[in-house]
């Protein structure tokens, strides 16, 4: 009984994933006055006057941008923040969110 092998024949690996990354979109519309699109995205994404009139104008022209990446409760929260900011000023601004492939 002294001599039996109990070491373990597997090794195992935990592999943790690291959550997906979700995108912010910004929507274009016909009502939103672009400085106020601009305005909303320096307020809530930081970005300075030339990032935030690149994206609106690119909004703007194709329809939709992706704004900025965070980890899933961020990315929600600021749309929601953005998107509010716009309801509140009487605006259809719309910001949705979409997970990374
Ligand atoms: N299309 C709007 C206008 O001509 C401006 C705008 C740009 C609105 C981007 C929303 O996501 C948007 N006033």
């Amino acid at each position: 009984m002294a001599d039996i092998d109990t070491r373990p024949r597997v090794r195992e690996t935990v592999k943790t994933e690291r959550p997906r990354l979700h995108k912010v979109i910004l929507i274009n519309d016909d009502f939103t006055p672009r400085e106020f699109v601009v305005m909303v995205l320096k307020a809530v994404f930081r970005m300075n006057a030339d990032q935030a009139a690149k994206v609106m104008l690119t909004a703007h022209q194709k329809g939709a941008c992706v704004v900025a990446v965070f980890q899933r409760d961020i990315a929600e929260t600021k749309a929601s923040e953005a998107t509010d900011a716009g309801k509140s000023a009487g605006f259809p601004l719309l910001f949705t969110t979409e997970p990374e492939e």
